[in-house]
């Protein structure tokens, strides 16, 4: 295998590079480094919208010249995935089902996209010796007491709550199989709770966001104490890049900006930021089996890759993408009324 840092022009192949945070890598990566192609794989699910690679290749004069292509496929089809990754330098795998929630009401995409699609990646991977990224999440690890002073760390042990983050601790769990048993070339990163452009409107921040632009009342989960840990969806990818240049194979690394804060906070810092009275809310039902909290004790990937964030601050970046939702209501409209009204189904 060549070593990914000191290739000259590198293939990309980015899985659910339609998603949220698989779309942000792929704007960025264009946009920083001009020697990068990336193909897409993406099963355009109702989590992928079509619009958000517009405008990604700043170099392109026209379609036909771009950086960028899209391949609508399945990560579970392997005649699909085995040509696209025999032809790659590196795979990046952000496709997921993503929502905690959806897999509480059906639980069988997630399984299918997040254990057999890795599990059929991974056998590509195998045949072909191609440089692998594997993308997780921290749920895997489970949650910790609000009062608990310590944080996850690689070395904690898996203990997922939800179908969802069973389905990603599976996932982990054969990559770190498949690296022991047949030496593919691959690392692993588990981040935190990511917030930026680009988010579907399912999730907590867009959704209060949209809500309030919509003229809907933010709906919080129960008192709105569980605490996520969250990091700039730029930070993430940052430090992904890392890892594919710097990271030792096999290695397990944790992705964290140090962003602690209870939900209620966030909602509160929302609200204010768009000019919104404080408890201009509604609680709702809360989620069935709510993690309460999540850390990320990111020193390994700090001290080792010296990696460091750059958005230290959680309420400039939330501004930032305030702005942003208000900018880009064409992107966000359509989906917007159908996702409320099966939030509304659900007492959410
Ligand atoms: P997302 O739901 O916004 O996007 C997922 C993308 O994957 C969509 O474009 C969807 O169409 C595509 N996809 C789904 N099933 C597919 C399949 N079978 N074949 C091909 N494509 C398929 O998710 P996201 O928030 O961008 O998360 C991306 C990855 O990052 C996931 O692996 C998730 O577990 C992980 N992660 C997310 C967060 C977060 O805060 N959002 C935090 C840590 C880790
Ligand atoms: O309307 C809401 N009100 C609310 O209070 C929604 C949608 C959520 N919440 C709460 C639940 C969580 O405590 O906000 C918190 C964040 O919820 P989500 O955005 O659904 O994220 P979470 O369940 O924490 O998982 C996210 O981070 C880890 C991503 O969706 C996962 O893909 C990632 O692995």
């Amino acid at each position: 295998m060549r070593p990914v840092a000191r290739l000259r022009r590198v293939q990309l192949l980015v899985t659910g590079g339609m998603g949220f945070i698989g779309v942000n890598f792929v704007r960025s990566t264009l946009a920083a480094r001009p020697d990068v192609r990336v193909t897409v794989l993406d099963k355009m699910t109702y989590a992928a919208n079509a619009d958000s690679l517009d405008g990604a290749d700043p170099s392109a004069a026209g379609d036909t010249d771009s950086r960028v292509r899209l391949v609508v496929g399945d990560v579970a089809d392997a005649a699909v995935v085995d040509p696209l990754v025999a032809e790659a330098d590196v795979v990046v795998h952000f496709a997921a089902e993503s929502h905690n929630d959806n897999s509480l009401r059906d639980p069988s995409p997630f399984v299918q996209t997040n254990l057999v699609g890795t599990f059929t990646l991974l056998e590509a991977i195998r045949r072909h010796g191609t440089r692998y990224h594997h993308i997780s999440t921290d749920e895997v690890y489970g949650d910790l007491e609000l009062d608990d002073p310590g944080r996850f760390t690689p070395d904690t042990p898996y203990n997922p709550s939800s179908p969802y983050s069973a389905t990603k601790a599976g996932s982990d769990l054969l990559v770190r199989a498949w690296v022991r048993s047949f030496r593919v070339q691959a690392t692993i990163s588990n981040c935190s709770n990511n917030y930026g452009p680009y988010q579907h409107v399912e999730k907590f921040i867009p959704r209060q966001i949209t809500n309030v632009l919509a003229g809907l009342r933010p709906k919080l989960y129960g008192a709105g104490q569980n605490v996520r840990d969250w990091i700039h969806v730029d930070d993430h990818n940052d430090a992904v890049w890392t890892i594919i240049e710097r990271g030792r194979i096999g290695e397990t690394y944790l992705i964290g900006a140090d962003g602690e804060s209870d939900n209620l906070t966030v909602l509160r810092t929302v609200l204010e930021l768009m000019g919104q009275p404080a408890d201009a809310f509604d609680h709702v039902t809360d989620r069935a089996g709510h993690d309460l909290r999540y850390a990320i004790d990111a020193s390994k990937l700090r001290q080792e890759l010296g990696w460091t964030p750059k958005y230290a601050d959680l309420r400039s970046g939330l501004a930032r993408t305030i702005e942003w939702y208000r900018d880009n209501r064409t992107w966000w409209e359509a989906g917007k009324a159908g996702i409320e009204q099966r939030y509304a189904q659900g007492g959410q």
